[in-house]
């Protein structure tokens, strides 16, 4: 019912926005998939989407909603999508859902990121979840024994090969203080596609939904 409610504040924060020409990004997962179903009533009111995964493209074609490649379009006005972890400063862990690359790449071309997010992942410091590192397959061992370097526990996410062909390494146990650092560190190892620290460009807008409603959060 909470992630139904954020899906919800999520087409009113954008129905008014929306014209013709309006080609919208859309994340993937539970709560995005629910965004995705309230999407459908409104298709004739933008031009359509394009989307953070396969699975998330497929969904919006089953509705009828036109999907664009992203190189056809440009930037996007919003992308709205889900979260693993969120914090205050609106930094997030992602790629639960093994879609972090294309979902980070959709959010760069983004002018605002609208999370949608359930009170579950509303937390002070990010690290509770482990953060997915997507990885080059023949680099895997490698990037570990880095991760491994930096205080991390990676776990292999066995018989996952993500719509890029990489595999995901879920790295247990790092407490981060510094979001920011964190990421272009783990950027900085050969071998890393993607890691899940939403934080150089965080989310501009979260809907969190509480038990007392949905709470708008700006940063
Ligand atoms: O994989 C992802 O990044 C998803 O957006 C994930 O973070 C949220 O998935 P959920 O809405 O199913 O919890």
């Amino acid at each position: 019912a909470l992630k139904d409610a954020v899906a919800a504040a999520a087409i009113d924060e954008i129905r008014r926005r929306l014209d013709r020409d309006t080609v919208i990004g859309v994340g993937t997962g539970s709560t995005a998939n629910l965004f995705i179903d309230r999407l459908a009533a409104l298709r004739n009111d933008f031009q359509g989407a394009v989307a953070s995964s396969q699975a998330t493209a497929e969904r919006l074609q089953g509705h009828g909603i036109e999907v664009f490649e992203l190189n056809h379009v440009g930037t996007v006005p919003f992308y709205i999508d889900g979260a693993d972890e969120i914090n205050p400063r609106l930094e997030m862990i992602k790629g639960g859902g093994a879609a972090l690359t294309r979902e980070k790449i959709v959010a760069a071309c983004a002018e605002r990121f609208i999370c949608i997010a359930d009170a579950s992942k509303h937390v002070t410091t990010l690290g509770g979840f482990p953060l997915p590192v997507e990885v080059i397959p023949m680099a895997r061992s490698y990037v570990a024994r880095e991760l491994v370097k930096l205080g991390a526990d990676p776990v292999y996410r066995e018989g996952v090969v993500t719509d890029n062909g990489n595999q995901i390494l879920d790295c247990y146990g790092f407490l981060i203080d510094d979001p920011v650092a964190m990421e272009a560190r783990l950027n900085a190892i050969v071998g890393v596609v993607t890691n899940g620290l939403f934080a150089a460009r965080g989310a501009d807008v979260l809907l969190l939904g509480t038990e007392g409603g949905v709470e708008r959060l700006e940063k």
